[in-house]
């Protein structure tokens, strides 16, 4: 063959071998299954208090293909801008999505666009907490705001409307039928499936009202904690099972007359009616059937004192976990799904939420805090062929590393100005000598629902230290490893003033390193609420 020729020919070659499809057939697809409010000790795989329950069999299936993250933590915990920081790569104050309030900037640079050119198709459906039309997805539908448990509206691209069904149902509907009739047969795909569950106010689907109803959910350690040692944030929040979850707004107790109330016009209708009401008379009946003898019994037993937080644990810690049953139930039909459609060994699954949850813990309901059990966040990754089935990493990994993670593994260039790191070296199993140590957090919303004043922080393996700033000069520290649950804040103690000092500095680090500079001035304010009465202010 001449020489002229055959270099043709080996062009030719290497162009075929290099052209997008033959890359798209390398590119992944990716599967991200994330729910809103779901605690990592809500999941059995993570060991937690609650695995006697065996809550999520179907997640725990998951954990055991792939790889299971125990150190995985969120930058916010809160939901809009917890999401806005996987978008985007970036914390709160670069992103610029800080509180619920705000409305994200969808023309800014976000992985979904960029997963776009380099070849996939894309989609979303379910909570997006983002406001405005979604960007950077193909095809999409999106619960306005909350979104509601029953009988949905949603948000397509032509327009609003509502469908009939328990949300998560309807939300794994969407997707089944993305996968199935919608995905376009040898292009990557990126899917977010993003359901409004195991979020307040806590409505099981009507197959999973007797759900836990022969056994009594274990109790946290913490469930009577009085926040002794805390700085006095701790004691002025409103999120405690006690005193602030509602008989019939947030537990759906019977309280008749308020039971049957219209909606105000005026204001939210704080009664569990503002929820109920969009259930249709048959959906209504079957619900009403099913509480109705809990709470005769109930009005019965005349509760008062720690008997009552008690009775309300339970009826909150089971509603909320046939509310997660929903959710892996969701886990497993989407699983199943690929399977049937032959994809199983060319789609990575994940599993995630935006933030961690207060189950009882410390007495309390909700998130905010940067205390562990709303810092963490379940980060569960079953790559075929990539992860090792039931491994455990243990590096510190956060929601600012999942964009450059998807690009990564796309293939796709990850921007300079993003502020995360793939975790595509971990997922191979890994050891990258220059892991980060420790982790940034800055919480922001307040004054807002809960009351928790805004604070940042830092977390190594070992140690937190965590500034409260609006209310003069609040700090905590912690030892996570000889106080787990954060009870007893060394601070201030005697011999503790090093340590702090070096967390200080770290801390000061990771504000210049991330640019971090929102206005932390210490503004002394006024508490709105008193303290919970009995409880000593002590600072
Ligand atoms: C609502 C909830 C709050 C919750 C926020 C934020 N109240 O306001 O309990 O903290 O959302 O949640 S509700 O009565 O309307 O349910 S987030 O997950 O969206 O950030
Ligand atoms: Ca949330």
């Amino acid at each position: 063959m001449p020489m002229k020729n055959y270099i043709l020919r080996l062009i030719a070659l290497i162009i075929v071998l290099v052209s997008p499809a033959q890359a798209k057939n390398q590119q992944p697809n990716i599967l991200f299954v994330f729910s809103d409010d779901h605690a990592p000790h809500a999941i059995g795989a993570y060991n937690g208090w609650l695995k006697s329950v065996d809550p999520t069999p179907n997640i725990d299936r998951l954990a055991r293909g792939g790889m299971l993250f125990e150190k995985s933590f969120c930058s916010n915990s809160i939901c809009g801008p917890s999401r806005a920081v996987i978008m985007t790569g970036k914390h709160s104050h670069k992103n610029g999505f800080m509180n619920n309030g705000n409305s994200f900037d969808w023309t800014q640079q976000i992985f979904p666009k960029l997963l776009q050119k380099a070849g996939y198709q894309t989609a979303i459906y379910g909570k997006s907490h983002l406001k405005g039309r979604p960007q950077g997805f193909d095809d999409w539908a999106v619960l306005p705001g909350q979104g509601l448990y029953y009988n949905p509206d949603m948000i397509f691209p032509n327009g609003r409307k509502r469908i009939n069904g328990y949300c998560t149902d309807v939300v794994t509907d969407l997707a089944v039928e993305w996968l199935t009739k919608k995905r376009k047969d040898g292009q990557p795909f990126m899917m977010m499936v993003q359901h409004k569950a195991p979020h307040r106010n806590w409505m099981p689907a009507l197959r999973h009202l007797h759900l836990y109803d022969d056994i009594d959910i274990p109790e946290p350690a913490t469930l009577f904690d009085q926040w002794e040692d805390n700085a006095p944030p701790a004691r002025h929040q409103e999120l405690e099972i006690d005193r602030h979850m509602d008989l019939n707004y947030d537990l759906f107790v019977d309280l008749t007359p308020d039971y049957n109330q219209p909606a105000s016009q005026e204001r939210q209708d704080r009664s569990a009616w503002h929820n109920m009401k969009r259930m249709s008379p048959a959906q209504l009946k079957k619900w009403r059937a099913a509480y109705a003898p809990k709470d005769a019994a109930f009005h019965k037993a005349k509760l008062s004192g720690k008997a009552l937080v008690r009775w309300k644990f339970q009826r909150y810690a089971k509603n909320y976990l046939r509310c997660v049953k929903g959710v892996d139930e969701s886990v497993g039909r989407l699983r199943a799904t690929l399977k049937d459609l032959g994809l199983a060994d060319n789609t990575i699954v994940i599993y995630s939420s935006d933030q961690g949850f207060y189950i009882g813990d410390h007495g309390w309901y909700d998130k905010r805090w940067m205390y562990e059990e709303s810092l963490m966040m379940p980060f569960i990754v079953n790559w075929p062929g990539v992860t090792k089935p039931g491994s455990r990493d243990t590096h510190l990994i956060q929601n600012l590393d999942y964009a450059e993670t998807f690009l990564d593994i796309a293939g796709a260039k990850i921007p300079a100005d993003m502020q995360g790191s793939s975790l595509v070296p971990l997922l191979r199993g890994q050891n990258p000598k220059d892991w980060r140590t420790s982790i940034y957090y800055h919480y922001y919303e307040y004054p807002s629902v809960h009351m928790i004043p805004r604070h940042y922080g830092i977390r190594t393996e070992r140690y937190k230290l965590m500034h409260f700033y609006q209310f003069g000069n609040e700090w905590e520290l912690y030892d996570l490893q000889s106080d787990p649950d954060e009870l007893q804040n060394l601070y201030g103690k005697k011999g503790t003033g090093k340590l702090a000092a070096n967390l200080k500095k770290q801390l000061r680090d990771l504000q210049k390193h991330y640019e971090d500079d929102s206005d932390i001035s210490e503004k002394p304010m006024e508490w709105r609420d008193k303290v919970r009465p009995g409880t000593a202010e002590k600072n």
